[in-house]
């Protein structure tokens, strides 16, 4: 057992966690820059062989733990239902916090560093660079449905892990900061750089002002989109899980889109030195858009869609002079592994910048291309049904539920050759999850929303051979009392096959 040399508390982990098996071994996981990541594998009695992620959480970044913790709980539990409710396999399709024998999220140890552990994803690998496009637009895939998925997420129960993160103004205030404070005398050398970044001021408030002004809606978002924080099925090659849950709070669709441009949208790496490999990659640009567009573009607004653009070019900003002022600063945030590290990370940042400022002009018109390809037949179908809503109760649904698979239905009775009655109660609509699509104001002044579900009919498979789905829609108005109590009431469902 190589307990003697390993760079962790191994007894300590296995005791606290409780693990079972023998130890085999451990290997070093470090994709990212903050936290410290180790698999350690054991060896069961039946031979089988389990493997665990073990992390020495950054309390520098993090500095309250618990309440870091609180929100990986919660959201990993919230995820974990949904994929149990689709069919899925919670074990390799979300992140599984474990529990300490005290029943903790994380232990600490006597020199307090805290530690936690999830399970390790089978089957599956994380990527650090494109080699096949079809790699991002899966990746856009799952950012774009882990946003859906938590559309419904009580955002206050979210703890500001790190507070201001993609406050792109408040960024730069740091960032003048570190150019004044010039802790390690650096700034001389890199007076190009500091420019490059101070000439562009203007651009920092915009999203941000938006967000003040309501022209941009606050969601739960995931912030830090980097590609190596999917996990990619070794098959199929389809994101699976999105992991490094750190900085999952209440935030822009805008930061989740723009911070994976950024990194992944580039020809070279984030840390390239040479900077004629460096390029923004307008194809990749689109490949991404696509991907994310198919699958969270339906729930995002006209402003969202314009500013995509913008928002790719503001986060390799804002990510940029955040590596620069680490570098000013000493380097006490990102890990490095050479002593200009963050300088060069800087340089690629803002070569990137430069590139979508050049192509800015494409980029929008391709954004809208894309928003037409993918999200216009949905939106439409939205409107109309919205329409439609207030003319159908449950019951009517029901009944147009079970119109509908009797006529679509290869195993269902034909009409008339049973009663019409007992095939409703047959096909009655299954408990389901809706999806918030829309919000609106209803005609008396009250918000209104639209929920979305889909409902696979994988045993009745369609006369055509090919599986069923439904896609309904219901509207939800809320009624507020004078007291501040809420009520929901369900004012319509209605279906649009598909
Ligand atoms: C950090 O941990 P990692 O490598 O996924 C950083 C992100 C930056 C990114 C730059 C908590 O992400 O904000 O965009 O480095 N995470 C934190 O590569 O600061
Ligand atoms: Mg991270």
């Amino acid at each position: 057992m190589q307990t003697q040399n390993a760079p962790f508390p191994l007894q300590q982990i296995i005791d606290e966690f409780g693990f079972e098996g023998e130890y085999i071994g451990y290997r070093v996981s470090n994709d990212g820059h903050i936290n410290n990541t180790f698999v350690l594998d054991f060896k069961n009695a039946d031979g089988s062989s389990t493997s665990y992620l073990v992390q020495l959480i950054n309390t520098n970044v993090f500095k309250n733990p618990d309440e870091l913790m609180e929100n990986i709980v919660g959201v990993t539990g919230y995820l974990r239902n949904i994929v149990i409710e689709r069919g899925g396999d919670p074990e390799r399709e979300c992140l599984r916090v474990f529990f300490t024998k005290d029943d903790k999220p994380y232990f600490r140890t006597e020199n307090g560093e805290c530690w936690r552990c999830y399970n390790f994803i089978t089957g599956a690998h994380a990527c650090q660079s494109i080699d096949d496009p079809k790699t991002f637009f899966n990746a856009a895939k799952a950012f774009g449905t882990f946003q859906c998925l938590l559309a419904d997420y009580p955002s206050s129960t979210l703890h500001e892990t790190i507070p201001n993160f993609h406050n792109t103004r408040s960024r730069f205030a740091d960032f003048k900061k570190a150019v004044s404070d010039d802790l390690k005398g650096r700034a001389a050398g890199v007076q190009e750089e500091i420019d490059f970044v101070l000439s562009r001021e203007g651009d920092t408030g915009i999203l941000v002002d938006m967000l003040s002004n309501g022209e941009l809606p606050l969601r739960v978002t995931h912030n830090d989109t980097k590609l190596n924080n999917v996990m990619f099925d070794n098959k199929t090659d389809e994101g699976i899980c999105v992991i490094d849950l750190d900085t999952v709070m209440p935030g822009l669709s805008l930061y989740d889109f723009g911070d994976s441009i950024r990194f992944g949208a580039s020809t070279a790496a984030e840390d390239e030195k040479d900077l004629s490999k460096v390029n923004f990659d307008i194809e990749l640009y689109k490949v991404y858009t696509e991907g994310y567009l198919s699958a969270a573009g339906k729930s995002l607004t006209d402003a969202e869609i314009e500013y995509l653009p913008f928002s790719s070019k503001l986060m390799t900003l804002e990510c940029g002079m955040r590596f620069l002022g680490d570098y000013l600063n000493g380097d006490t945030y990102f890990r490095i592994d050479y002593p200009e590290h963050n300088l060069v990370r800087a340089r690629t940042q803002f070569k990137l910048v430069e590139d979508m400022e050049k192509q800015m002009n494409e980029m929008k018109k391709v954004t809208q291309e894309i928003y037409e390809k993918v999200c216009k037949q949905k939106r439409h179908t939205a409107w109309r049904v919205r329409a439609m809503l207030s003319l159908m109760d449950e019951r009517q649904l029901r009944h147009s539920l079970a119109l509908w698979t009797m006529k679509n239905s290869r195993f269902a009775p034909q009409p008339g050759s049973c009663e019409e009655a007992a095939f409703i109660k047959t096909y009655a609509v299954p408990q389901t999850r809706f999806e918030r699509v829309n919000s609106a104001v209803s005609s008396n002044g009250r918000p209104l929303s639209i929920f979305r579900t889909v409902i696979r009919l994988a045993d009745w498979q369609s006369r055509s051979g090919q599986e069923c789905a439904l896609v309904y829609l219901k509207a939800v108005e809320t009624d507020t009392d004078s007291l501040g109590n809420t009520a929901e009431i369900t004012l319509g469902y209605s279906i649009v096959s598909r």
